[in-house]
């Protein structure tokens, strides 16, 4: 309940920030997309993890308070990376409570309108349980927003439950293999598998595979192998603020 107050004030004085983490394309090994992660400054000096806040924020609905902050300061950091000539997507993960809102699609019309932005400037990153709790509205919402020109990832692919017929009739432009089987891929026959075949089925319906939490060298070899086709983990880069990013992306390319 304290922490329901917090979370309040947070959301209202905007005590959150955005940390970058870069995506490499294996084909080129050059920075393909970042991802947009929030933290929290709370009051007391910490910098808190989604995990820890987030839940609540779903459960109330403020996530969309969030969710319309994150994609603010998404474009402000885009059109500011654009200014520098150093122009990469950033992705965005948005929540069931987003994907619930009928006015989603407006918003970030009105948003690209204000920041004078195009939809290339964002991805958005849909998880599969956010997806099959609101199958109704995403069936009608995500084509909505691959035609007005955004890419839509399944994220944290693997863990929830994807109806494969979805994979192939939703325009998902890639899947984000969950770290989870990437933890695994050297040593657990199971996690090698699934990953492998996650990588297959995605191509052969079109899809590209991006395996997150890639933490080190002989994972990315392997995945290298397995035709990955993009990595994202701290052996890349942990994710880092808007002014490392930048650093980070005028030495990378
Ligand atoms: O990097 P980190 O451990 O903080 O991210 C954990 C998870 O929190 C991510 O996989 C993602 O699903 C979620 N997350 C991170 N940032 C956001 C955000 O801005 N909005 C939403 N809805 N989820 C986020
Ligand atoms: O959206 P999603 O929950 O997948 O966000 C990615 C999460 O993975 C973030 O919480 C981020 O901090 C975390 N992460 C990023 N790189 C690595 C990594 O190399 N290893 C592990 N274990 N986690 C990572
Ligand atoms: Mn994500
Ligand atoms: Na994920």
């Amino acid at each position: 309940l304290a922490l329901m107050g917090e979370l309040r004030q947070a959301v209202e004085q905007e005590q959150f920030v955005l940390y970058y983490q870069p995506i490499v394309r294996l084909e080129t090994d050059r920075v393909t997309s970042v991802e947009a992660l929030v933290r929290w400054r709370h009051p007391s000096g910490e910098l808190m993890l989604p995990e820890r806040f987030l839940p609540l924020l779903e459960q109330t609905g403020l996530v969309r308070s969030l969710t319309r902050w994150v994609v603010h300061e998404t474009l402000r950091t885009a059109a500011d990376l654009r200014a520098r000539g150093l122009a990469v997507p950033i992705g965005i993960n948005l929540s069931v409570r987003d994907l619930q809102d009928p006015y989603l699609a407006e918003e970030f019309a009105e948003q690209l309108a204000v920041h004078q932005a195009s939809p290339s400037w964002i991805e958005l990153e849909v998880t599969e349980s956010a997806l099959l709790a609101e199958a109704r509205t995403s069936l009608e919402l995500l084509p909505r927003l691959s035609a007005m020109g955004f890419r839509i990832l399944i994220d944290d692919f693997g863990t929830g439950y994807s109806s494969l017929a979805s994979l192939k009739k939703l325009p998902f432009a890639a899947i984000k293999v969950d770290r989870s089987f990437i933890a695994g891929l050297l040593r657990d026959e199971n996690d090698a598998t699934i990953v492998r075949t996650s990588i297959d089925l995605a191509h052969n319906l079109g899809l590209e595979v991006v395996a997150e939490g890639v933490d080190d060298g002989d994972a990315l070899a392997r995945l290298r192998n397995r035709a990955c086709d993009c990595v994202q983990g701290i052996y890349i880069s942990r994710p880092l603020l808007a002014d490392e990013l930048i650093e980070w992306l005028a030495k990378s390319t």
